[in-house]
């Protein structure tokens, strides 16, 4: 557990654009600042903070001090008093490496292959986890598990979480293709295929293991029984596995993250599209066949994640998106049609609700496609989405649109889920004030937060040491896994750790570096895939 002080002059420990908004935000002092160049020690910006304001989320007063006139690269600090912030730089493409290393974190996930020392440096390993998985309602049968990303800082693997991932990040790569031309590399880099596409194959052909082949269904997850102890290193996790019962919202998961596949691959792979589109049309007939289907409940004697979600409707309407984006097939449309005229949130990326990836995929279209009415009645709803974060960031100390309400178990995946809806207001609207405010998402994440921390393991001045995070617990390496994207704050203190050590906190300081604390300082994909989205946005 680390318990550095806090500092109060805070900054994106990373950095700042060139010719972005930059500013440092200090918790409880005002007044003069300077902007220090860290080689000559040489002041070379001065001005004055606003008034301290009182911030609710952070429980303090605090106040911002702009020096986004300062556009000449380098390397920084900034004081004020006595006190002094974190280095950073302003550079013309401050976010390149932390883009590789968050996309990197994600090889580094892998399951079912050895993780060799020339890509995974010290934190390599044997493979895991290589059994063939007992199905759990049909004990006679086993099939191959092998494959995948492991959820999080446990092994288990999970469609729904899973399909989100790549969800984001071939977002990602057909919103900004500009960000992923560099090799990562991975076994698979051959300077034709974009390593965001090798990377999130290997989980797609996962997935394709996760679909039921007598029924099309998928399965809800792969895990063993319980989880086992936080110093088990992946290999020596050798409990039995199990595919647990098809579900509807990972079917609809299935559905929709293999139609995107299927035109996200084409212009590579022909043959790999078609499977992934044969895959789609499969989970789709399967739910078709189960209009009513109730929510995943793990069976009594498994303990691993839940991921219940009792509303599958937005699971379907993304499917039923994609679907249709991807093949023009009216049919498909009829049913979006019908799907988006029912209540259910058409804005949220979280696990459980994924109307959001559907909303996207038929606004994203090529405009000839679509229904007029619904596509202005989307878009619309998507702008009023925007401008109600807008308002929140504006009313927030630290430029977010997080409320109090909002640090939850997971609060950096709806920062930076909230920061993908905000850039894709923009992308539809070019508004660039929706884009500025996307910017203050990642400078929060990246330490300018309440706790002066990174939230990233492995960048920015200081960065998580100490992640609930099996392999970064079980290894001998000094420093965690890099790249991994800690849960944040969670006001809910869901853990032993938290309740011990937080009580009395303001929601956004409710978080411990420590690697007991699984209810806020755990990693998973689909905390580093929407953050891989985001930073995607500002890398050149
Ligand atoms: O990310 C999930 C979070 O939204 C839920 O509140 C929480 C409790 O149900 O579960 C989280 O998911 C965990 C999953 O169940 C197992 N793998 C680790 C996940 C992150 O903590």
């Amino acid at each position: 557990m680390t318990q550095a002080k806090q500092r109060c002059l805070t900054v994106d420990q990373i950095g700042y654009p060139l010719n972005a908004k930059k500013s440092v935000i200090s918790a409880g002092k005002s007044g003069t600042f300077e902007v220090i160049h860290s080689v000559t020690g040489k002041p070379v910006f001065q001005g004055e903070t606003g008034p301290l304001q009182p911030d609710e989320a952070a429980g303090t007063a605090v106040c911002s001090g702009d020096f986004s006139a300062l556009a000449e690269p380098g390397s920084y600090y900034v004081s004020l008093g006595d006190e002094i912030s974190a280095p950073f730089v302003i550079a013309d493409n401050p976010y390149k490496e932390l883009h590789q290393g968050l996309l990197k974190a994600f090889y580094l996930f892998r399951c079912g292959c050895d993780l060799s020392e020339e890509y995974a440096g010290p934190w390599s390993h044997a493979a895991c986890h290589l059994a063939d998985g007992t199905v759990y309602d049909d004990s006679e049968v086993k099939l191959n598990s092998t494959g995948g990303w492991h959820d999080a800082g446990d092994y288990g693997q999970y469609t729904g979480p899973g399909a989100k991932a790549v969800a984001d990040l071939l977002l990602a790569f057909e919103l900004n293709p500009q960000a992923f031309r560099s090799p990562l590399p991975i076994p698979e880099t051959d300077g034709i295929t974009p390593d965001v596409l090798h990377e999130c194959r290997y989980e797609l052909e996962w997935l394709f293991k996760m679909q039921d082949d007598r029924t099309g269904g998928a399965f809800h997850k792969l895990t063993t029984k319980q989880f086992p102890a936080l110093n088990v290193m992946p290999e020596d996790d050798l409990a039995d596995l199990y595919f647990l019962p098809v579900s509807a919202t990972a079917t609809g998961c299935l559905a929709g993250v293999m139609a995107m596949a299927s035109r996200v691959y084409r212009p590579f792979d022909e043959v790999f599209a078609d499977r992934c589109l044969e895959a789609a049309k499969r989970a789709w007939q399967w739910l078709l066949d189960h209009p009513e289907v109730p929510g995943f409940k793990n069976p009594q004697d498994i303990g691993t994640g839940e991921y219940g979600d009792e509303q599958d409707l937005d699971e379907r309407y993304w499917a039923a998106a994609e679907l249709f984006r991807t093949t023009g097939d009216e049919t498909y449309h009829t049913h979006f049609k019908a799907l988006a005229a029912q209540q259910f949130p058409k804005y949220e990326l979280g696990w459980a609700d994924m109307g959001g990836y559907g909303t996207f995929a038929y606004l994203l279209q090529d405009s000839a496609k679509g229904d007029n009415a619904l596509l202005n009645w989307l878009k619309d709803g998507l702008l009023e989405e925007a401008d109600k974060l807008a308002a929140i960031c504006t009313a927030d100390g630290y430029g977010i649109s997080l409320t109090s309400a909002d640090y939850i178990w997971g609060s950096n995946m709806v920062v930076m889920n909230r920061a993908m809806l905000l850039l894709i207001a923009y992308h539809l609207s070019g508004n660039d004030k929706y884009e500025a405010m996307a910017l203050d998402h990642i400078h929060y994440l990246m330490g300018r937060n309440p706790l002066d921390i990174s939230y990233v393991t492995g960048y920015g001045d200081r960065p998580v040491m100490h992640p609930h995070h099996r392999p970064s617990v079980g290894d001998s390496v000094a420093d965690p896994v890099p790249g991994l994207v800690a849960g944040g704050p969670n006001r809910g203190l869901n853990d032993d750790c938290m309740m011990e050590h937080l009580q009395g906190k303001a929601p956004a300081e409710c978080f411990i570096d420590d690697e007991l604390s699984y209810a806020g300082n755990e990693v998973t994909i689909y905390w580093n895939s929407p953050a891989v989205f985001v930073v995607s946005h500002f890398v050149k």
